[in-house]
């Protein structure tokens, strides 16, 4: 299901997952498996975004050996899920260097006040936003470095990212405006940085945690029972699924009658995701069940599609040189795209180089 996604207006995908560690069901819907649909119709450029993961408290992505297991974690994850290497771009973000660069000169387009509005660092800053990185603040501006580095137009991402995107094209609205008269006797046109849209469709775009229907499916919670990780066996993902809080109903026949019932929304959302269909034919064949035979039956499928990714990303992860070897080759073709367009930039905004 790629959403009616014509190459033609968008010639160019960017996303990327961030290597901290527990990847989640939720990461897997809302993001890898669309980035497995966006190869048949565009060009896509796959990230793991390193400098993203290290503006969170060294505690949080673990230090320097576990950032390097994650990195190469998340790569096989996207390699496990299908992405191909050869066809499309996979590399590691702090490879190439014009990430860091980009985002230094939208850190002097972006406004203070635009970063304040941002829900995702309240979240993660908390109460004692005093403490948090400046990287944290500026992580967006990090963002739209990753996508329009690439000229990207399509961001496949989950709910939560929502609001980054919008802010993206803000960036590059104002780059475009700022520089509006340098970039038109460059030879760029009236615009340098296209417009980028975010891909969120489909019944799973924000997975909510198992233990709380009102909370983001997330690799930092505590609870290892709020989510499902890709490498969790059959015993774990039936043990998570049973214990999956829900309410005491059986499930309605049609979505609408989902609403206020969170619990049985996500799981049925989450059946018609792996499932490849909609939540209204889910309900159809499950209208009337208990939760007890819906959960087995989700576990059974959860476990069908989960169980081989799973099993091929601890086999990858144990072949670094493979995996490094993707990362290397990505990163230089990567560079590749990223380099002349990082020149414009400088040829823009009036650096000497
Ligand atoms: N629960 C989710 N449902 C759907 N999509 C999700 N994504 C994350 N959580 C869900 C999507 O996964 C992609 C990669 O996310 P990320 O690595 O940038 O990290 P994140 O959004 O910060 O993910 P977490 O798991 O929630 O981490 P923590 O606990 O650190 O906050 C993105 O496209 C994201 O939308």
């Amino acid at each position: 299901m790629t959403d009616a996604i014509d190459a033609k207006f968008h010639p160019r995908v960017f996303s990327g997952v961030q290597p901290t560690g527990n990847l989640h069901l939720g990461n897997y819907l809302g993001a890898i498996k669309r980035f497995v649909e966006m190869q048949d119709v565009c060009d896509c450029v796959y990230c793991v975004v390193d400098l993203h993961a290290i503006t969170q408290p060294v505690s949080v992505w673990g230090g320097p050996k576990q950032l390097a297991s994650n990195i190469r974690e998340v790569t096989a994850a996207f390699l496990a899920a299908g992405i191909d290497p050869v066809r499309h771009i996979v590399f590691n973000q702090s490879r190439v260097p014009e990430h860091a660069e980009l985002a230094w000169v939208f850190n002097c387009i972006a406004r203070l006040g635009w970063m304040e509005r941002m829900t995702q660092f309240k979240e993660k800053a908390g109460k004692d936003r005093e403490r948090a990185s400046l990287g944290l603040f500026a992580y967006p501006s990090l963002m739209a470095a990753d996508i329009l580095l690439y000229k990207a137009t399509a961001v496949p991402v989950g709910e939560d990212q929502k609001q980054h995107l919008e802010l993206t094209r803000d960036i590059a609205q104002k780059f475009n405006n700022d520089f509006a008269e340098s970039i038109r006797d460059h030879g760029f046109g009236d615009a340098f940085f296209p417009m980028t849209a975010p891909l969120i469709h489909g019944p799973a775009t924000r997975v909510m945690s198992l233990r709380d229907g009102a909370k983001k499916m997330s690799k930092s919670d505590p609870s290892d029972l709020s989510r499902i990780n890709l490498t969790d066996d059959r015993d774990t993902i039936a043990q998570k699924l049973r214990k999956a809080k829900t309410d005491p109903e059986p499930l309605p026949s049609e979505p609408a009658g989902l609403e206020g019932r969170p619990e049985a929304q996500n799981l049925v959302g989450i059946y018609a995701a792996l499932a490849g269909r909609t939540t209204a034919d889910v309900l159809a064949e499950y209208g009337g069940a208990q939760f007890s035979g819906f959960k087995s039956a989700l576990t059974d499928l959860a476990v069908d599609k989960l169980g081989p990714m799973g099993a091929e990303m601890k086999r990858l992860v144990a072949d670094t040189t493979h995996v490094d070897g993707v990362l290397a080759a990505g990163a230089e073709r990567a560079a590749a795209i990223a380099r002349p367009v990082m020149d414009g930039v400088k040829d823009v905004v009036g650096f000497l180089r």
